[in-house]
């Protein structure tokens, strides 16, 4: 028996939505929509488009329950992100994560709790962005006051879709209000000033909620009535589903953020990995998703921008095949320093980064990029050692899975400075993990992690690197 049922991805920079057939050995996915993901800035600060990419998700839902009966629908986003509700209507337009707002947000934050005993509740590694932060900032604001429901951007999606207000668990673990054991922090919420009655119920991925209701399917033109399930919502949690790794498998999912790990049974919240700035994430099945965030392919792209606006007429191909051939050394930078986390010129902040410290910075857009994509790969070389020391996991292979799989240079980079094969692919790994969340549920697809991912590497291309030398 297979299923076919539709993924609604969104990423930071483009969403999509995928149909897919999934059975015990089948796995076939096809695209059927595509759309840009642009924040806009107004004058309160940066939001994103959600009714423009609520609009074009479920047009492409429209698409793909067209010529196939479609089962089911499950939706996955970036984290921490997420709209204000009052008696079901939503308050404003949800801030993007890169609004600047954040870092006041964090200080909010700090006056309250210190981050060693905020680091032992919820083990997140210290990011500007991070919910509970910017809910500081709502709440000076006086956001807070008008509003009675908080739904993380995937659970408005469901919300919008049914009627029903859940909280999905591996998307909530990036608010910093939930507890290592799972359970919402309301004490924590009580020392900042939160009402706890804003959060919903926790439900597991797989979890059903209810079928698209009659009004959307009719302004849409969906046909049949597919239900709405919750998958691992948090888009880093359903890309590690599909990670096809195997005992000694480490992952970086590689996009617009680099989230770079392993899999752990359970949380590891240490002096140690505190120090390292891991994160516990939850991961589907209760597995914890022990990782760090090492910037990514933001700071290339937000690049390849700058020129583009510039005037430069290369494109992403071309100015990587004119970083491979650079053959001398070039200088590394910290990818995780805060700095880079805005929009803007990062060439200009590369340079600054470099002169601030004496260094030479790289010169013209070759070396720039090729410094760039050596930066990241020292990023992840540290981190996999440090989670092998933390965990006591040893690892063996790396799996890059994500856009950033398709980086040939990046990943040979990564060989080389890890010392270890990177297995490449697949590179739409988050719609994989959420449409085989979403067959399992419907009891199509295999029960454990394990086989779900035997089925990736039996049904996807993987591309193997080797390291050249160092390690
Ligand atoms: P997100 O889901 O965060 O929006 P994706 O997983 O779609 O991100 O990855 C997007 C990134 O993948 C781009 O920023 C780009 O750097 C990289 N990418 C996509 N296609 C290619 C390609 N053909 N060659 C090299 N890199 C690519
Ligand atoms: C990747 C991601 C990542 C978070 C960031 C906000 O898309 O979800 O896991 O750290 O966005």
């Amino acid at each position: 028996m297979t299923a076919t049922v539709a993924a609604i991805d969104l990423g930071a920079t483009s969403g999509r939505v995928v149909k897919a057939e999934v059975g015990p050995s089948t796995l076939r996915l096809d695209e059927v929509a595509r759309f840009e993901n642009r924040p806009v800035k107004i004058g309160d600060g940066l939001h994103w488009s959600v009714l423009a990419l609520y609009d074009a998700a479920l047009q492409g839902v429209a698409t793909a329950s067209r010529d196939a009966s479609l089962a089911s629908v499950a939706v996955d986003s970036w984290a921490v992100d997420y709209g204000l509700l009052r008696r079901g209507s939503l308050l404003g337009i949800p801030f993007s994560y890169r609004d600047d707002r954040t870092a006041h947000g964090l200080e909010l934050v700090d006056a309250v709790i210190a981050q060693p005993e905020l680091y032992a509740r919820c083990g997140l590694q210290r990011m500007p962005f991070t919910t509970i932060n910017q809910l500081m900032v709502d709440r000076e604001r006086g956001l807070l006051e008008a509003a009675d429901r908080l739904l993380m951007l995937p659970d408005l999606f469901g919300y919008w879709m049914t009627g029903r207000m859940v909280t999905e668990r591996t998307n909530a673990s990036t608010t910093g209000l939930m507890r290592l054991d799972g359970a919402w922090d309301t004490e924590l919420m009580g020392m900042l000033g939160i009402d706890p009655t804003l959060l919903s119920e926790v439900v597991e991925p797989g979890t059903r909620l209810a079928p698209i209701n009659a009004v959307t399917r009719a302004h849409f033109g969906i046909e049949g009535a597919p239900d709405v399930l919750a998958i691992g919502s948090h888009d880093t949690a359903s890309a590690v589903v599909a990670v096809p790794m195997e005992p000694g498998g480490a992952y970086i999912s590689s996009g617009t953020w680099s989230l770079v790990g392993i899999e752990t049974p359970a949380p590891i919240a240490t002096a140690e990995a505190l120090d390292a700035s891991f994160t516990n994430e939850g991961g589907v099945d209760g597995r914890t998703r022990f990782l760090k965030n090492v910037m990514g392919l933001w700071i290339l792209s937000e690049a390849v921008r700058t020129w583009q606006a510039a005037g430069e007429r290369l494109g992403l191909p071309e100015l990587l095949e004119a970083a491979a051939a650079v053959d001398w050394a070039v200088p590394v930078f910290d990818p995780t320093d805060a700095v880079f986390y805005p929009p803007g010129d990062m060439p200009e902040r590369i340079r600054a980064w470099f002169e601030e410290r004496g260094q030479r910075p790289p010169r013209g857009r070759a070396e720039v990029v090729r410094c760039i994509l050596e930066s990241l790969a020292e990023g992840y070389a540290v981190t996999l050692r440090d989670a092998a020391r933390i965990s006591g996991q040893a690892i063996e292979r790396v799996h890059v899975v994500g856009g950033g799989a398709r980086n040939a240079l990046l990943c040979q980079l990564t060989a080389d400075r890890t010392g270890l094969t990177v297995v490449a692919g697949p590179v739409e790994a988050t719609a994989i993990g959420n449409v085989l969340v979403q067959a399992r549920a419907l009891g199509a697809a295999p029960e454990s992690l394990e086989e779900l991912r035997a089925l990736v590497r039996a049904t996807h291309e993987l591309r193997e690197y080797r390291p050249r030398h160092r390690a």
